[in-house]
């Protein structure tokens, strides 16, 4: 540790506690008596200064040297400022900056993050002292005139090489042990690879199974049942017989426009000869939408629209299809998983996806984070030193636990988005845990697209059946 520093990044994990009922009887009152004093005290000091200011305007003599109390006030502030900070740092800091890690390159990151708050703290002080030393050395007195000073070469050349070397120093530094953590080249060979996929709101983790290999993956292959796209022959099969189903479906809707148009036609005219329209406002709003909709061709384009989306979809997924390397059962066998579960003493690479907006994966113990971006490959390679059992007896808190959390704003639930991280002490523990993890598991295909009733053309809510017929 380098110099005293105050805690910051052990909040992490802190649960928020709910607002304390209102108590007076519970209060500092002696805290509160000596702020009112405080304040009572610079009010009478104004008030002494506004019958010194009176007494000079009368008499014409100056009472009040300002410029020496304005010399003074710099000094007691920074007194004050340097003494407050310094309580702080002891009583609530515990002089801690950080946690212990709990990986292995942590200790560097954390190492480097000491030494630039240490330079930085150190010359923040020497020029803060400076700045209020020069405020009141040189405050305005009779008589003396300020010196013009118009360039130093010396004083130049020495606050830009000092800071040059500084920075050469931490930056360096900062680099090697960012590309010994994100550079693929870099990671051993032997290190176990993980997936973890961020989508709004949440994550999921994948572990490759028995063969120890991921299988491929796609957007289009994502399904309700196939939630990360995974090349499972059968899962993928399942969903392309649904979307032909869909595209039946809507041909026979496609077939029955006219019919349906006129349906909503007559439902419209009904409601308003009936005088139904301020009656059930809800249901006129919903056959008015439907009725233009159906005069303008509206609802004739939205459902080419949809077909012809679906009809893409299938389209790629049939040309994945026809790539074996790509459907070469790697996937069926991967686990995946709502937790993360890591042997101590083990390397891991994390390998990032994302579904639909930018994430952030950030493991604060681990001194980890990463963007998660859709359609971009990214990546951390880190080794746990700290069991989960070992870290709740370190913060003597029995119900403490490791996480990744998002730390990118991604949206409404972004604050919920998080996912567990135990590490265990053998592998023995890991393997156990695995086990009773799940693939995707495939529904039958179903062949044949069963056809939907014809009825249903113009599907119309019990409650609108009940108006119309009214
Ligand atoms: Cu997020």
């Amino acid at each position: 540790m380098l110099l005293p520093f105050v805690a910051m990044a052990q909040t992490a994990t802190d649960v928020v506690q709910p607002p304390k009922e209102f108590n007076p009887a519970g209060w500092d009152w002696a805290f509160i008596a000596a702020c009112a004093l405080t304040v009572l005290i610079i009010l009478v000091i104004a008030r002494a200064f506004d019958i010194g200011s009176l007494t000079e305007k009368v008499t014409g003599k100056k009472v009040i040297g300002w410029t020496k109390v304005n010399a003074w006030l710099a000094i007691i502030i920074i007194i004050a400022g340097a003494a407050g900070i310094t309580y702080e740092m002891i009583y609530h800091g515990k002089l801690i900056l950080l946690n212990d890690s709990a990986s292995e390159h942590g200790k560097t990151i954390d190492s480097m993050f000491n030494w630039t708050f240490g330079f930085t703290f150190l010359v923040f002080c020497i020029t803060e002292i400076l700045l209020f030393w020069f405020m009141f050395r040189y405050r305005y007195r009779e008589g003396e005139k300020a010196l013009y000073y118009l360039h130093n070469n010396k004083l130049e050349v020495f606050w830009t090489i000092v800071p040059a070397i500084v920075l050469t120093f931490l930056v360096l530094r900062g680099f090697n042990t960012w590309s010994r953590i994100t550079d693929p080249s870099k990671v051993s060979k032997d290190a176990t690879q993980i997936e973890v996929y961020a989508y709004q709101f949440g994550w999921k983790a994948r572990f490759a199974g028995d063969d120890n290999k991921f299988g491929e993956s796609n957007f289009t292959f994502i399904s309700g049942t196939n939630p990360l796209g995974l090349a499972v022959g059968a899962e993928v099969d399942s969903l392309m017989a649904e979307l032909k189903r869909d595209i039946s479906k809507i041909d026979i809707l496609l077939a029955s426009a006219a019919d349906s148009s006129r349906v909503w036609q007559t439902a419209l005219r009904d409601l308003e000869a009936k005088q139904n329209t301020t009656a059930y406002p809800e249901v006129y709003k919903d056959v008015l939408t439907k009725a233009t909709d159906a005069r303008t061709g509206a609802y004739v384009r939205n459902l080419n629209k949809d077909k012809k989306r679906k009809q893409t979809n299938l389209w790629r997924i049939a040309e994945y299809k026809k790539n074996k390397d790509f459907f070469n059962n790697a996937a069926n066998d991967d686990k995946i998983t709502t937790e993360i579960v890591l042997v101590k003493g083990k390397e891991y690479v994390f390998k990032f996806r994302a579904r639909d907006v930018i994430h952030s994966a950030y493991m604060p113990e681990f001194r980890a984070q990463m963007n998660v971006v859709p359609g971009m490959a990214t990546q951390f390679a880190f080794t746990p030193i700290k069991t989960t059992a070992e870290a709740r007896k370190d913060k003597n808190n029995k119900d403490f636990d490791f996480h990744l959390y998002c730390n990118k704003i991604c949206g409404a639930a972004h604050y919920n988005m998080k996912i567990k991280i135990t590490v265990v002490a053998t592998e023995q523990e890991y393997k156990e845990w695995l086990a009773t993890q799940t693939t995707v598991v495939a529904p039958p295909v179903v062949e044949t697209p069963e056809a939907p009733k014809t009825d249903s053309v113009a599907p119309a809510t019990d409650k609108t059946v009940a108006v119309i017929h009214n």
